[in-house]
């Protein structure tokens, strides 16, 4: 993409509605407009991103074995009678009447709806195990929608739903998305730890909350600060093996880390002094076993072996895909902007020409470019005529992990500079070898 033909709002200014430096440096970046309260439009480098992360998260729930749908936004009353929730959601559920009279919502969840699906179609245990799961917009019409995209009434989520014969079949559900969630923020560059919460209007008594540590996170948070160095790292999982999910999950939650919902200090106690930390932290997923709360409600069965209709075992498992943007840049930025991890990062790199119009500084410019597209990234080149002094201010601020800048002292004697966003440092070295560099740090190889 060339910057002069891209729709790239930045703002000199910090806008003073935002509380938080994500918002400040989404609106800052021209990722996002705010069109009410909690409800934004994703303008293009901030719908870029979005893609990005629901990208990996699609890849990660195939992997496990997870097979995506989609349900509609706008749904009836009538399930939400049936289930009981109607009445018991309150003041958060935004309620709509169609022009017959009819009662309707807008979701913000849709556990009544996948049940419903289910009941309709799926009848034996021969079906199971069976996990569905959409990418969509859910509403709740939050008292304090704030911090941006953090806490908005409208949101993206990833919502999935698992059906198993057995209690035993629908925990090994519960492991796997454990597990996958763990792969998933890892590749988007997070470390975002499972505590032990509370399962609210959802249900249940088996939850995990996955926290992403940051000053400005909403939730209070304890914890062993042992569980920090762990990471999932690249080894091979096998999700149909329970034993090796079971052993990931107890990997990841023996350890004492809650939320403050069910934070204990007498069990908190126990952990070594020198390791007990308190702090906060970002919700960005949630997963729920709950048993047969809403098969029982609905009528969801299968027949087993024998014959014998039982209700299903369910669980739903959550991820604030929109939500995932800030907490990546609360923890990710400096004081000129954003730092985009490289698995999510809008554009792989930057091309800033230093002297726009000379026509050597153009031309290794417009080759760079080409060669980079060649290879499958996604470049971006400040191709507009403007001092160096504002592209470097515009490229820190959208946060691109790597820099290459091109000008006519650099280029006499064959080199550019590459720069990293994160360490700040630079280093020349010819075009060619800088593409190459590139193409490395993301996988992809020379043409
Ligand atoms: N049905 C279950 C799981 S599918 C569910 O609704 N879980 S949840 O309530 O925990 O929401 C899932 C995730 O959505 C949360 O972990 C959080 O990351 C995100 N989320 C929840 N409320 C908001 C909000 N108001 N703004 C942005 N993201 C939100």
């Amino acid at each position: 993409m060339r910057l002069s033909r891209y729709f790239l709002p930045v703002l000199k200014e910090t806008p003073a509605e935002a509380q938080i430096v994500s918002h400040r440096l989404m609106l800052r970046a021209g990722m996002i407009k705010q069109a009410s309260a909690g409800i934004y439009s994703w303008l293009p480098l901030g719908f870029k991103v979005l893609r990005k992360i629901e990208d990996i998260v699609h890849e990660e729930q195939a992997r496990a074995g997870h097979l995506a749908m989609l349900m509609p936004t706008i749904q009836s009353a009538d399930l939400w009678r049936e289930s009981g929730r109607y009445d018991a959601y309150g003041d958060e559920m935004l309620r709509i009447t169609d022009r017959g009279g009819r009662d309707m919502l807008f979701t913000p969840t849709a556990e009544e709806l996948i049940t419903d699906i289910f009941r309709a179609h799926v009848g034996s245990y021969k079906d199971l195990p069976l996990t569905l799961y959409q990418i969509q917009w859910k509403f709740r019409d939050e008292i304090r929608p704030r911090f941006g995209v953090m806490r908005g009434r409208e949101f993206l989520m990833k919502d999935g739903y698992n059906f198993d014969l057995t209690k035993e079949d629908a925990l090994h559900a519960y492991n796997r998305h454990l597990v996958s969630y763990l792969r998933t923020y890892e590749r988007m560059g997070l470390q975002a730890i499972p505590m032990r919460a509370d399962s609210g209007p959802i249900g249940g008594d088996n939850t995990h909350e996955f926290l992403v540590l940051a000053e400005t996170g909403e939730s209070e948070v304890f914890y062993d600060s042992e569980i920090t160095d762990l990471t999932f790292g690249d080894r091979e999982i096998d999700y149909s093996d329970k034993a090796q999910c079971q052993a990931v999950l107890e990997e990841f939650t023996s350890r004492y880390a809650r939320t403050d919902e069910t934070h204990d200090e007498a069990e908190f106690a126990k952990v070594p002094e020198a390791r007990r930390r308190t702090a906060r932290g970002i919700e960005v997923g949630q997963i729920f076993y709950f048993g047969t709360k809403y098969s029982d409600a609905l009528g969801a069965t299968v027949t087993d072996r024998e014959g014998n209709r039982l209700p299903v075992h369910m669980g739903s498992h959550g991820i604030g895909v929109s939500r995932l943007l800030g907490a990546i840049i609360e923890a990710s930025h400096d004081d000129k902007g954003i730092i985009w991890p490289e698995g999510v990062t809008p554009f792989h790199a930057g091309i800033v020409n230093l002297k726009q119009g000379d026509s050597e500084a153009d031309a290794a410019c417009e080759v760079l470019y080409d060669s980079l597209k060649a290879l499958g990234l996604d470049p971006l080149y400040d191709d507009r005529n403007e001092r160096a002094g504002g592209k470097f201010a515009t490229m820190d601020l959208i946060g691109l992990p790597w820099r290459i800048t091109v000008g006519p002292r650099g280029l006499k004697n064959g080199v550019v500079e590459l720069t990293s966003r994160r360490t700040g440092e630079s280093e020349e070295m010819a075009p060619e070898q800088a593409i190459q560099r590139i193409a490395k740090i993301y996988g992809t190889s020379q043409a």
